[in-house]
């Protein structure tokens, strides 16, 4: 990738400056992706040595506590059947919920769907956007440690890694992925002129085949045409059994999704607010990063904002997006104190003049919240390795 980037710097200064003395050897190279992840980590640890201060308190996780959260092609076989293992138990246990006002929630893992659909207006486009989700994946990967006995760290997808999605080490429908594409059926495309792609039925291979979905749909963005069975409730809480279908395709993965695009939303947006909205708002033109990496998979549930935590894989997503930010936080040795705790907008997505949020603000999980860990303010969220945290990204 950094062979690509280079090249792709040379041949566009190159054109630029045709005729001119051409070869930029004294030009300033834009960082590749892979760039900002080495320099990233080297602050990160810098950080947790205690060589650089970051504006936070840390007592329990250091170097040799810290956990490694690793791209799931990079898992070994071995960790990728764990991973499954883990979850598929997860989804085997009871839900804590009362089955009366929730009679979609079979499961422990559904319990954490219906935290996200409850949540879901004051949870995005919002200044706790990426805390709150830090703090959400963090409690499920708790979960499958604590109630499930994982070994491993919650795994996650490198958007820019994969430009053939579909066989993909975690699409292919092996035994080790995290199950096939969604059969193919003929069905319309999606938002914004997206065209369909090769899935739109159930998932029937690999790993997560012909798994059942409960919840939902809230806000599909399925063609209609498909005939998603519609939920029994209006708030969509109730049992609505049916297949997890997947459009899984390379629309995102070879535009928005691209590695110099990754690496430009980090480079050139300096304040929180900026990076947070041109993360999440989509145009006519391009959808952004965060609708991306859900369309790229899309189907029901998962293409579906309050319910898409249904999708199995929405953990691998969400923890690129973490991993995202992580990379903003910790790439420049300058910034990284002042960015580790930079926080901005308001506290309802539906609501432009909603209040503003604060970094005291608590956060919560509710029932999937590990015990005694609800209800913590923004500013313990800050950094991946203080406050309830205690892992890094390689
Ligand atoms: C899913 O069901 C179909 C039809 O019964 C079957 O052919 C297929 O093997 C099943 N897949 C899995 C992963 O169990
Ligand atoms: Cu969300």
């Amino acid at each position: 990738m950094a062979g690509n980037t280079l090249l792709t710097a040379v041949t566009a200064s190159l054109c630029l400056f045709s005729g001119v003395s051409a070869w930029p050897f004294n030009k300033r190279q834009a960082l590749s992706i892979d760039d900002i992840q080495k320099q990233a980590l080297t602050n990160a640890n810098k950080v947790l040595e205690g060589t650089l201060a970051d504006g936070m308190t840390r007592e329990k996780c250091t170097k040799d506590t810290v956990s490694i959260r690793k791209e799931y092609g990079d898992l070994s076989k071995d960790e990728r059947l764990e991973y499954i293992r883990a979850v598929k138990c997860i989804r085997s246990k009871p839900s804590k919920l009362p089955a009366g006002k929730y009679p979609g929630a079979k499961t422990r893992y559904d319990d954490f769907v219906v935290v996200h659909m409850n949540m879901t207006p004051s949870v995005h486009s919002t200044a706790n956007f990426m805390h709150w989700h830090r703090y959400y994946i963090w409690a499920y990967e708790t979960a499958l440690k604590t109630e499930c006995e994982y070994k491993g760290a919650q795994p996650y997808w490198n958007w820019g890694k994969y430009s053939d999605l579909p066989k993909s080490p975690i699409f292919n429908g092996d035994e080790w992925s995290m199950g096939g594409n969604g059969d193919y059926v003929k069905h319309g495309g999606g938002m914004m002129g997206i065209p369909p792609g090769e899935g739109g039925g159930c998932v029937t291979k690999g790993p997560f085949g012909n798994l059942t979905v409960t919840l939902g749909p809230l806000m599909s963005t399925m063609d209609p045409a498909l005939g998603i069975k519609a939920n029994p409730q209006r708030d969509g809480y109730g049992n609505n059994p049916r297949c997890l279908r997947r459009d899984v395709n390379n629309h995102y993965t070879v535009s928005s999704l691209v590695p110099t695009n990754l690496a430009s939303h980090i480079t050139s947006n300096t304040a929180i607010g900026k990076f947070q909205d041109t993360l999440q708002n989509d145009t006519p033109q391009m959808s952004a990063i965060h609708s991306s990496g859900h369309f790229s998979i899309w189907g029901d549930p998962g293409g579906d904002v309050y319910v898409s935590p249904g999708e199995p894989v929405f953990w691998l997503h969400h923890g690129q997006l973490d991993r995202h930010w992580w990379m903003w936080q910790n790439y420049l040795e300058a910034d990284l104190k002042s960015r580790t705790s930079m926080y901005e907008g308001g506290t309802n997505w539906f609501n432009p003049n909603s209040a503003r949020g604060k970094a005291t603000d608590k956060q919560w999980l509710d029932v999937v919240a590990p015990t005694g860990q609800d209800g913590i303010a923004s500013n313990q969220l800050f950094s991946t390795t203080a406050g309830p945290f205690c892992y890094i990204y390689q």
